[in-house]
């Protein structure tokens, strides 16, 4: 094994990324994330891992440089697993051991995870690389290269790329061309033929289905989406804002800005009743909103996106009479009402994973068809093979109109990035089923009523005091914090509150929902209060709303 890598040329390499000293990163909820300035050699070391990840499981893979929604001073880091998937958990920890390893250590740690993990030295290996628009974005990749390079592995760098575009290729590439061809071109011809073909069906097709304003958080969806715009605007016209042409990344924009302070993105007009979404920083999350006739704001997040999507694929597969297990997946953060809407309503059964589409995207793969959100607005829908053979043999053999039906389910499931949450695949699928169902953007707000919400962060000195259980819905330290949090929810009504360590910032976040806005607010905050005291704040104390 020693002699299969040139530990000399590592060595070298690797004093040109040096680890700054005592520096320690974990892999979170998103690969590494911190101030881009800390993250060469992270970056260096990730290239060696991703060749080691592609030597072990003879395929591609894939590595992203972008911190997503954190600020543009932030960047990140994270691999791409063979079907496009987010890494393994076991070889997250080979990634955080390899990250915080000392220069004379690191030999040792890659010896280490090659024999831990039967990694054939001799094996081919090849890495894909996409980045983000932040400036520090291009250096960083370059530093990818190097570590990709100096252990003999091949690469072939797509440069500015959405995230989930990166996964896309991954996938691609793994399935011999079988999910779609791993190029930029390939992506937007998919995506765009699937959703020209669904909307051709509607019979809807007025302006009002046909425009839709988009807020790019500044970021690569701008980019991404001016190139593809032409490809699909047969059946759709977008109007981009905040594209980077003078903001900064996710400042006062964004899905993440949107969705946490329930108001629309600067720099964005918007008249009364129009369609509008904001995807985030590198367009893999999207959430939707409009502004009623009396000026107030309406979100619909991801919780609504999963009960829009899960509504249609259920009525599509009555249609074709085909009964198949749909399950939906959220997170603590969905709104109560989502989860009994969906339970109640619509009869689908819903589960509740930690936060983190690796979680989701797990537990959503157990299903004939699995619809995954986070409320942020990150999510997918994943088809089971045979639920994809048996929708191609239907809308060859069956009869009219279950054969218009099959073909509609058939374009939709080449719509969804089935490899992560993708905000442009996911705006398209959306765009379709409203003009399909004839939907404007309030009856589908209205299909349940979201109970008020509040989000907060706190900081503390080390969020890892903070640990949970159950879904991330009870903390289990520090002693009496969730006592606190069980008291603090009996005072309101249809109330609920949970704490959690961030896995991309360095905050606590805080979550309430109650029967009322002035209710929600106030139980966020006297949480935040009870995780400053208990768990060790610094700074000023947290201040009400
Ligand atoms: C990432 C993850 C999401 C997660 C979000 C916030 O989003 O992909 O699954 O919901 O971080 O995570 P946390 O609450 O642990 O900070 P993104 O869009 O930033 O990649």
């Amino acid at each position: 094994h020693l002699l299969d890598m040139d530990l000399g040329a590592i060595t070298k390499y690797s004093a040109l990324h040096a680890k700054p000293n005592g520096l320690i990163l974990q892999y979170g909820t998103a690969g590494f994330r911190t101030k881009a300035e800390h993250l060469d050699h992270v970056m260096f070391r990730m290239g060696l891992l991703a060749v080691l990840r592609s030597k072990q499981t003879k395929s591609t893979i894939g590595v992203m440089v972008t911190a997503s929604h954190n600020p543009e001073e932030d960047n990140g880091v994270k691999l791409v697993d063979p079907l496009g998937e987010m890494l393994a958990p076991s070889w997250e920890e080979h990634a955080t051991c390899l990250a915080n390893a000392e220069e004379q250590d690191m030999q040792r740690v890659l010896i280490d995870i090659s024999e831990k993990e039967a990694v054939n030295l001799q094996q081919d290996a090849f890495v894909v690389i996409g980045r983000d628009t932040r400036p520090s974005s291009e250096k960083l990749s370059q530093s990818v290269i190097d570590g990709v390079t100096v252990l003999g592995g091949q690469f072939h760098d797509y440069g500015l790329l959405t995230t989930p575009q990166l996964h896309y290729m991954v996938y691609c590439r793994n399935t011999g061309g079988r999910y779609g061809k791993a190029t930029i071109e390939g992506y937007y011809q998919k995506l765009s033929k699937a959703f020209v073909e669904l909307t051709k069906q509607a019979s809807c097709s007025g302006d009002e289905y046909r425009s839709l304003k988009v807020d790019c958080a500044n970021g690569i969806g701008a980019l991404k989406l001016r190139e593809m715009e032409h490809y699909f605007s047969q059946g759709l016209s977008v109007q981009l804002f905040n594209d980077g042409s003078k903001g900064k990344l996710n400042h006062l924009c964004g899905a993440d800005f949107v969705k946490s302070h329930q108001k629309p993105p600067q720099g964005m007009e918007i008249k009364s009743n129009e369609r509008c979404c904001s995807f985030d920083g590198d367009a893999d999350r999207i959430v939707y909103y409009y502004h009623d006739a009396d000026g107030h704001f309406h979100l619909i997040d991801g919780d609504k996106i999963a009960t829009l999507i899960s509504s249609f694929l259920k009525e599509l597969l009555v249609e074709i009479g085909e009964s198949l297990n749909i399950g939906v997946v959220q997170t603590a953060y969905a709104n109560g009402s989502s989860t009994r809407y969906l339970e109640e309503v619509m009869k689908v059964p819903v589960y509740c994973t930690k936060t983190g589409v690796k979680h989701l995207h797990h537990k959503a793969q157990e299903f004939d068809i699995g619809v995954y959100f986070e409320a942020n607005g990150h999510g997918t829908a994943l088809f089971s093979t045979a639920v994809e053979m048996k929708i191609k043999q239907s809308a060859e053999q069956l009869e009219d109109k279950k054969r218009k039906a099959a073909k509609m389910l058939e374009n939709i499931i080449d719509l969804f990035n089935q490899a992560a949450g993708d905000a442009i695949s996911d705006m398209l699928v959306i765009e379709a089923i409203l003009a399909l169902k004839g939907l404007t953007v309030q009856q589908w707000d209205a299909l349940y009523t979201d109970l008020p919400n509040r989000q907060l962060k706190v900081q503390v000195a080390d969020r890892r005091v903070i640990t949970t259980t159950n879904a991330e819905r009870q903390a289990v330290t520090p002693p009496g914090l969730q006592e606190a949090i069980n008291d603090l929810v009996k005072k309101y009504k249809l109330s609920r509150a949970f704490v959690r360590p961030s896995g991309t910032e360095d905050v606590v976040r805080v979550y309430a929902e109650a029967d009322s806005q002035e209710s929600a607010d106030h139980l966020a905050h006297e949480v935040s209060l009870a995780v400053f005291q208990l768990a060790g704040g610094i700074g000023e104390r947290p201040q009400p709303g």
